[in-house]
This record gives structure tokens, C-alpha cells and sequence, in this order.
């Protein structure tokens, strides 16, 4: 039994107002939802940063400034193909580096190397599995400068407070020179935003109930899922989307193995995830905040989303 998640569920669903972290989203089957979410042509952001890797990686690369042998080390590198762009044009220019992906997820690690090793056979890849930032302790090497990656928009996922503390710890256990790359999905119409939300076909919508059957199958719960609606908002000022669960009526809930059980009133909620859109000053702000210098920004086309270049 994995026992922060119990320790969280416990504690979110016995507060005033109930709230379960979005990063217990992922087990299998909701990293499948999410990849199903990627592919809606509502989901933006993926695109967005596929052409950005695509279109400007030579930009990204001369901008980093390493004149020799680096390391990228990516962090939640998945098993998805993010970064495949930007590994495929340094290999194709022969420039000599290392791939160090790091994720939690032990099986996502195998698909994606054995993907590049049949895809780029010349790369020289150095997978890692378990806490980044113990990983990132054991390689770093002053010698040998580093690129971080943090793609995906996945900053947007954190509270303002755990932004800084995240961004920190990065930077901590960062050389000077060294650089991030970080993803964030930027402020624009808040209709496009919305939409990428809270679409139609309602994947996120059983992206989020996932979350539900999840601790029914972990913890022996009894939700039962047709008892929770999904609902979403975006405030255009705070750029905060912000995404629930809707007890449908009155109701309990047994959590059998957390001992818990949890009673709804009729519309009450249990607040999910964050998903915060940033505008250009307040990527500086964080950035300054956490001692890094904002080297470039790299757009799509439409300028929804930026690649951050940091330098610590
Ligand atoms: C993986 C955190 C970037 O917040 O946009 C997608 C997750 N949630 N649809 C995001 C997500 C709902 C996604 N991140």
C-alpha cells in the first residue's frame, strides 16, 4: 500500500474542504486517459511544444551556450516522445552529450528507452528511475555542464508556495551555468483554455473519476463513480484552472483499509487539480524568486505555450 496516497486521501477527504492531489492521477490507467487526452485536438499544449522542439532546436541549443560534452537530464520523462525532437537534431549534428531521463515509473523508463534505442541508435542514453532529486545529486558533476528539462507544462500543476520551493530545490542542486528548460502553458483566450478543459467527449472528466475507482481498487473503497459529476473553471485573472468532483447527492462513502468513511452533501466538491496559466512578468517573477536569469523564451506560432530557458 503506497502510503503517502492513503495518508493523503485520509487527510483530504476528512478537511472542511475536501481535495485530493491531481499527482495521484497517474497509475496506469490514468496514464492511459492522459495520453488519450494528449491526442484531443482540444488539449493544445502538447502541439504547442512539439513544434517548439521541432521547429527551434538548434535555437535552444545555441542558447545554452555549451561549448562542449553536456548532460540533459529530463525530469517525469515519461515514456512519451517529448523530447525526441530535440535529441534527433543533436544527434544529427553530432554534438556530444548524454540523455539522462529520469521518471517514478519503472515500465514508462523501459517503453522509452527502448524506443530511442531502436529510433536513434547513436545516442548515449542513461536512464534513471526513483526521486529526482536524489538522481540529480548522483550525477551532477562540475565538469560536465547539465540541461535540465521540465516539459509539459507540469509547473502549472503546483501551488504558488510549492512553485517556489520546487523551483529551489532545482536550482539547489544546479551548477552555475547550468541551465532549465522548463514548460508553461501561458494566459490567452480564456475560451481556448476552457475548452482544453472541459471537453466534450469528457476524457477529463473520467480522467478526473479515475481518481475515484483508483482508491476504490487501492483502498477497497465503494464510490461509486456514477454518484460524482466533473466540473471545471478558469479565472482569467489568477489564470487558475481549477478542477472538481461533484457529489451528484447525498451519499457515503466506505474506505474499508483507510478505516474512512467520508459523507457528501448533495453538489459538494472535492477539488482536484490546478492547472495554472502564467503570463511573461510572472515567469520572471518566479524565476528571480528562486535565483534563476530567464535567458530566452521559445514560442509556437500562437504563442500558447513557452520552452523557458533558465540559467542558475
Ligand atoms: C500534465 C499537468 C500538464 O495540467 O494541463 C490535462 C494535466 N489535466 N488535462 C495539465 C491535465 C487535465 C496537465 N499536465
Amino acid at each position: 500500500m503506497d502510503k503517502t496516497f492513503a495518508q493523503d486521501v485520509i487527510s483530504g477527504l476528512t478537511s472542511k474542504e475536501k481535495k485530493l492531489s491531481s499527482k495521484y492521477f497517474y497509475d496506469d490507467e490514468g496514464s492511459r486517459i492522459f495520453r488519450e487526452i494528449m491526442g484531443m485536438p482540444e488539449y493544445y499544449p502538447t502541439n504547442c511544444e512539439l513544434e517548439i522542439l521541432t521547429e527551434q532546436a538548434s535555437n535552444i541549443v545555441s542558447a545554452t551556450q555549451f561549448s562542449k560534452h553536456f548532460k540533459i537530464i529530463e525530469f517525469g520523462a515519461g515514456d512519451g516522445f517529448k523530447t525526441f525532437q530535440l535529441l534527433e537534431y543533436l544527434v544529427s549534428e553530432n554534438i556530444s552529450f548524454d540523455y539522462i531521463p529520469i521518471d517514478i515509473s519503472q515500465e514508462a523508463i523501459t517503453t522509452l528507452s527502448e524506443k530511442l534505442k531502436k529510433q536513434l541508435p547513436e545516442l548515449s542514453i542513461k536512464p534513471q528511475v526513483g526521486d529526482y532529486f536524489e538522481i540529480l545529486e548522483k550525477v551532477s558533476n562540475h565538469n560536465v555542464p547539465s540541461l535540465l528539462l521540465f516539459l509539459g507544462g507540469n509547473i502549472g500543476n503546483y501551488q504558488p508556495d510549492e512553485v517556489t520551493s520546487l523551483l529551489e530545490l532545482f536550482n539547489k542542486n544546479m551548477n552555475k551555468g547550468d541551465k532549465l528548460l522548463i514548460g508553461i502553458d501561458l494566459k490567452k483566450n480564456p475560451n481556448t483554455i476552457r475548452t482544453a478543459y472541459n471537453d466534450d467527449g469528457g476524457i477529463t472528466k473520467r480522467f478526473n473519476l479515475n481518481l475515484l475507482r483508483r482508491i476504490n481498487s487501492e483502498f477497497d473503497g465503494n464510490f461509486n463513480i456514477d454518484d460524482f459529476d466533473f466540473f471545471c473553471s478558469y479565472n482569467p485573472f489568477s489564470g487558475e484552472v481549477k478542477s472538481y468532483l461533484v457529489s451528484l447527492k447525498e451519499q457515503l462513502v466506505s474506505i474499508k483499509k483507510l478505516n474512512l468513511e467520508v459523507s457528501f452533501q448533495k453538489n459538494e466538491m472535492i477539488w482536484t487539480e490546478l492547472s495554472k496559466k502564467y503570463d511573461l512578468s510572472e515567469i520572471q517573477k518566479v524565476a528571480a524568486q528562486s535565483d534563476f536569469k530567464v535567458t530566452q523564451n521559445f514560442f509556437d506560432s500562437r504563442e500558447y505555450f513557452t520552452d523557458s530557458l533558465w540559467e542558475k
